[in-house]
């Protein structure tokens, strides 16, 4: 069956994104057409591309991966740390519920999907400003259920653990080591983000294995392609300025997986 990934409108309220740091000026009509670029870029790797719309309320909304997290034979939506954000939950979760099983994160659990990687058997989890102790117990439970174990990991100077960690391949990972503690990931090969491309060199790999990364990284992609790797380049500047890699566009269920 085909995959299905979901994604979201951007609504004109996305100038007002949360940010981290200082508010940063957002091109709107450019993040519409890099939105657009991602999104085919998916269709062309063979995703159905559903497309829930935008909602002003919800400035952050493009960022589908925080409010869920697929595990293979069910999904979980999630109660985002940010509580601007919760508002955001219902209606992906009512896309994913017609495609997956659907489990819950209650309070006063917080868990946001960009603090979730999913490698193997194991869900390594960020203990970041966004996810809490009890919403890693609540999943930790729901992830049981489906055969995984979970692994906390603590998240120091980016948002989420999948902007500091990403999956490569089954052994390697794209890490910054001054982010998360490499020695938590010691069983696979290690590629450190290059010193100052920490917080804009993102990975997102597809279920086909095929790697599609931010060209505006090119230290840290040298260091990728000399591994052996080719990903395919996609500006996502304007995503990037308000805090988010290129995971965090999508919600990605690879049917028969
Ligand atoms: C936020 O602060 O929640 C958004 N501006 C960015 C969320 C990015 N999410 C992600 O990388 N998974």
């Amino acid at each position: 069956m085909q995959p299905v990934a979901l994604v979201r409108d951007v609504p004109d309220s996305f100038v007002d994104a949360l940010v981290m740091g200082k508010r940063p000026t957002i091109d709107l009509a450019r993040a519409r057409r890099q939105h657009d670029v991602y999104r085919e870029l998916l269709a062309l790797r063979g995703y159905e591309v559903r497309v829930l719309p935008a909602d002003e309320r919800y400035p952050d909304c493009p960022f589908v991966e925080d409010v869920a997290v697929v595990l293979g034979p069910a999904a979980v939506a999630t109660r985002p740390g940010a509580s601007q954000r919760r508002g955001e939950v219902a209606m992906v979760a009512a896309a994913l519920a017609s495609l997956l099983p659907l489990r819950h994160i209650e309070a006063p659990g917080t868990l946001d999907g960009g603090d979730v990687l999913r490698l193997g058997g194991t869900l390594y989890v960020g203990r970041s400003s966004r996810t809490n102790d009890a919403g890693i117990a609540q999943l930790t439970r729901i992830a049981a259920n489906c055969g995984l174990a979970v692994t906390p990991v603590p998240v120091r100077g980016v948002l989420h653990l999948k902007s500091a960690v990403a999956h490569i391949d089954e052994e390697t990972l794209l890490l910054a080591p001054q982010c998360v503690d490499p020695r938590l990931f010691a069983e696979f090969r290690v590629i450190e983000k290059a010193g100052g491309e920490e917080h804009v060199a993102s990975v997102l790999r597809l279920g086909t294995g095929e790697l599609v990364m931010t060209s505006s990284a090119p230290r840290t992609l040298q260091r990728i392609r000399d591994h052996g790797w080719d990903p395919t380049l996609i500006d996502s500047s304007e995503f990037q300025a308000a805090d988010g890699g290129l995971t965090c566009l999508s919600v990605l269920v690879e049917r028969g997986s």
